[in-house]
Formats: structure tokens, sequence, C-alpha cells
């Protein structure tokens, strides 16, 4: 009997909501700004960036390529560190102006999760308060007591597709990997995710549109988009019951393929 699935694990930019696009990227242009600097990321360019995991190591990839940038390595830093923090502080601003919405099927896929019985998990690369200023608009101030686990960059400093925050998520939970399921958005998240031992199901974002989802259980434009995986009928939408057959499934199909 494969073993029944009991922790959704979320990832949150990208996953949850859109937050690359229109929170991240925006609140670091205000930072750019904010510092006289007179550089900018536009979309394209930061769909480039996202392949580098964690803001403070985006800036820094960023800024090594820029003549304009300092050239001493500690004062790139320095100055990387002082941009990060302003772009946390305006991501949170920017929250609290215009909260970006969550994702279709995100709540409801909760929801019926944690009525079945199953805990929900985070397990992100961006800091806690970034995650704070995401989810208190939709989840309330008391947001924090739907997760059993929340994982976050302070506790997990290796980036994804390092597996160390869902290794983590875990331990917390005190599960095997083959008891939860991870929800990504990319392929550092399905990487990072495998590499704990975990499956994964993957809702592209828009920056992840194109994502083949190698490695993944199955692959779909949203939780309320159509989703097909081999061996079981498609469904409308990822609801709980499909995903439980779906793990069930692959589980079973890789004890038999070793
Ligand atoms: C995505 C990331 C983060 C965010 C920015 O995290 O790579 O770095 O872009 O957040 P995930 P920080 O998909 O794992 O939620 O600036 O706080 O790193
Ligand atoms: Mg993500």
């Amino acid at each position: 009997m494969a073993a029944a699935l009991q922790a959704l694990i979320w990832d949150v930019d990208g996953t949850i909501a859109e937050t690359e696009r229109d929170g991240h990227r925006v609140a670091f242009n205000e930072a750019f700004a904010a510092m006289g600097l007179p550089w900018r990321w536009s979309v394209e360019h930061y769909r480039e960036l996202l392949a580098t995991s964690g803001g403070l190591e985006r800036l820094l990839r960023d800024l090594a390529a820029r003549d304009d940038a300092p050239r001493i390595a500690t004062e790139r830093l320095a100055l990387a560190r002082e941009l990060h923090r302003r772009k946390n502080a305006s991501y949170a601003a920017l929250m609290a102006r215009s909260a970006i919405a969550l994702r279709p099927g995100v709540l409801r896929l909760m929801q019926e999760g944690q009525e079945a019985g199953a805990r929900l998990a985070i397990a992100t690369t961006t800091g806690r308060a970034n995650v704070e200023a995401l989810l208190v608009r939709p989840l309330g101030a008391g947001w924090s007591e739907r997760f059993a686990a929340i994982v976050c960059a302070e506790e997990a400093p290796l980036k994804k597709p390092h597996p160390q925050v869902y290794q983590m998520a875990l331990q917390r939970l005190v599960l095997r990997p083959d008891e939860a399921v991870a929800i990504e958005d990319s392929p550092q998240g399905i990487a990072s995710a495998r590499g704990a031992g975990i499956e994964v199901l993957l809702a592209r974002s828009a920056y992840f549109a194109d994502c083949r989802g190698d490695g993944a259980l199955a692959v779909c434009a949203g939780l309320d988009a159509t989703v097909s995986a081999r061996g079981i009928p498609d469904a409308a939408q990822v609801h709980w019951p499909w995903l439980c057959e779906l793990h069930q499934r692959t589980l079973r199909a890789r004890r038999r393929a070793v």
C-alpha cells in the first residue's frame, strides 16, 4: 500500500500568486529609483534573471554584468544588500496598497486538503516578511495558523534548486517525502522538491508558461485549469481526491520501476 497523502507543501512566488512580475520586479525598480540609480528591470529582463533564485543573488548576478556597478566585490555586495532591503520594504508597501490576488484555485485546494485532514506547509526562497505581506490580506491576521510548517529564506539559506527548504519542511512536519506533495511553478522549484524526494504538481506561472515540467507528477496552467495525467481521467481542475489518486498511482509505479 502506497503512503497516503498527508501534506501539501506550497511554494509562494509564482505558485500562490503572480508576485514576480507585478510585485518583486516593481519593488526592485522602486529601490533602484530611491537610490538614484538609473537601472530598471523590464518584464523581459526579469524573465532571464529568474534563472537565479533569491532576490539578493539575482541582484548580485545583474550587478556583476553591469559596467556602471561597483567593480569591487565588497562594495557590490554592500550595494546589493541595501537595494534588497529597500526592495523588501517597497514590496510590503506595495502589498499594503494594492494586494496581488491569489491564483485561482489556491484557497480552494488548501481548503479541500485541510477538510480531508491533510496539513499545509510553505517552502519558499523568499523571506518571511514577504510571505506575510502577501497572505495577511486574503487569509487574515492569523494567516500563519493555517500552516503546520513555514520555511522561508531565513531558515533555509540554500536557495532552490537546492532541496534544503523542502527537507526542512518535511522535518518540521515529521513526514516522509512520500507523504507530501509540493505545488510549484518553476523548474528550480521542481528540482528542489524532487531533490528532497517529494512529488511535485507544476502549476505553471506567467514567467514559466513554457516549463515542460520534467519530473513533475502533472503539469497544469493553474489549479482551476484542466489537468491530465497518465492513467487517470482528466480533471476540470486540480481537486484533492484527484491529486491523492495521482499520488498513489505514481508511488506504486515508482516502486514497480525499482
Ligand atoms: C522565488 C524567489 C524569490 C523572489 C524574491 O521564491 O526566487 O527570490 O523572487 O524574494 P519562491 P527575495 O518561488 O521559492 O517562493 O527577494 O526575498 O529573495
Ligand atoms: Mg516559485
